[in-house]
C-alpha cells in the first residue's frame, strides 16, 4: 500500500546526568508527549567513553571535551528516540538556547537549567542538530533500530 503523508523524522534525545540525578526525566519526557511527539524508545544507560567519544566527535579537540566525557560519565542518561514531523528542530526548540542562563523561559534548559559553575555547561538534554546528526547519534545508541 503507498501513502502521501510524508517521510516520519526521529531525533536522539539524552537526558543528561544532571537531569537524571535532579529527577527531571519525566519532566523531559512529559514535554516531549505534551508537544505531540511520540516516543519510540526510551532506555536509562550508563555511556562507555567509547561510545560518548564517538557521540561528541564534532567536539575533538575542544577544550571542554574532556570534562563534557566525564560528566556524561558521571550517571545514567535516558535514552531517547523521538518522532514526529520535524521533531529535529521540534525538540531542539523545546530545549533552547545550549547555555541555560539565557536559554529561554519555557524550554527545558530556560526552565530548568542554570550555570553551576563548573568547566563544562550542564544543560539536562541533548537533541540532535540535523538529520544527518540524527541518524548517526540513533545508530551509535540504538544499532538495532
Ligand atoms: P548543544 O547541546 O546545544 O547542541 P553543543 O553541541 O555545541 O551544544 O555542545 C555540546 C555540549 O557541550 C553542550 O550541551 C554543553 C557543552 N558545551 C558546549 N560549549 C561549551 C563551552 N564553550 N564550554 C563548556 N561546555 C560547553
Ligand atoms: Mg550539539
Amino acid at each position: 500500500m503507498t501513502s502521501d503523508a510524508p517521510a516520519q523524522q526521529r531525533t536522539l534525545v539524552l537526558v543528561k546526568p544532571d537531569g537524571v540525578r535532579r529527577g527531571l526525566a519525566g519532566e523531559v519526557l512529559r514535554r516531549i508527549e505534551a508537544k505531540g511527539y511520540t516516543l519510540v524508545t526510551v532506555e536509562l544507560r550508563q555511556a562507555s567513553d567509547e561510545l560518548l567519544a564517538e557521540h561528541y566527535a564534532e567536539h575533538a579537540g575542544k577544550p571542554f571535551l574532556a570534562p563534557l566525557v566525564e560528566f556524561m560519565r558521571s550517571g545514567p542518561v535516558l535514552a531517547v528516540v523521538a518522532e514526529g514531523h520535524r521533531v529535529i528542530e521540534g525538540f531542539r526548540s523545546l530545549a533552547g538556547a545550549t547555555d541555560p542562563t539565557v536559554a529561554a523561559p519555557g524550554t527545558i534548559r530556560g526552565d530548568l537549567g542554570r550555570d553551576w559553575g563548573l568547566k563544562v555547561i550542564q544543560n539536562l538534554v541533548h537533541g540532535s542538530d540535523s538529520p544527518e546528526s540524527a541518524a548517526r547519534e540513533i545508530g551509535l545508541w540504538f544499532p538495532a533500530l
